[in-house]
This record gives C-alpha cells, structure tokens and sequence, in this order.
C-alpha cells in the first residue's frame, strides 16, 4: 500500500470554505490511487485553511501526472475556492504542487496539472 500525503488549501476570500464533499484522486503513470474523500475529524475546508489528508494506493502510481479532485453537494450547495494541492509521495520525494486557483461550484470534477513554475503564470486562465 502507497501513502501520499495530500495537502489541500482553501481560499481566502469570503465564501471560498465549503461544507460539502471533496474527493481526490491522485493521477500517475502507472496508474490511479483510490478515489478517496477528504474527511478530517471537525471541519474541513475552512477559509483560508491548508488541510491534510493521507491518500493511498494498492501501487506506485509513478510520475504523478495530474491531481482529479471534485465537489458534490452535501444537502446544500457550497461552493469553494481551491488554492492549490500538494503531494508528496511515499518515501519524501520531493513535494509537487499542483496550482489550482479556481472556483469549484455545484457538482464539479477538476483536472490539474503539476506546475513547478510561478503561480502567477497559473493564474491566468
Ligand atoms: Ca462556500
């Protein structure tokens, strides 16, 4: 079994935390790790907030490619605001970032790319 510690960062401005369901899965040359909800015990995605979650695969999924991650409502829609997400593989590898700056609103799935450039650059859509 494959641990990748994920972190995931919430946006700062007003309304950017949301109380309803995130889902990550983590996109690899050789593979894909489980679809796993982001459920930490109390809240999770909190305004401003940089949550950390383990997320794990039967196996090494190789170079990470891309980070899916999406939103469904829980009761009521919340939007969110989702900074960027980072990963770090088993064994300390190095830490990618994945920028993401980008609203997520009703039931959404995302596809990110790893970008090791400035986030400036990211932010232009
Ligand atoms: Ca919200």
């Amino acid at each position: 079994m494959e641990v990748y510690t994920v972190k995931v960062a919430t946006g700062t401005s007003e309304y950017s935390g949301t109380n309803n369901y995130i889902y990550v899965t983590l996109v690899g040359e050789k593979g894909e790790s489980e679809r796993t909800v982001l459920d930490n015990p109390g809240l999770d995605f909190c305004r401003g907030a940089v949550d950390e979650y383990k997320v794990t695969s039967p196996s090494p999924l190789g170079p990470l490619l891309l980070v899916r991650l999406e939103k469904q409502r829980y009761w009521l829609e919340d939007n969110w605001f989702c900074r960027y997400v980072t990963v770090e593989p088993p064994g300390g590898d190095t830490v990618l970032t994945f920028p993401c700056y980008r609203w997520f609103i009703g039931d959404t799935k995302v596809e990110i790319r790893e970008a090791t450039v400035p986030c400036k650059f990211c932010c232009v859509d």
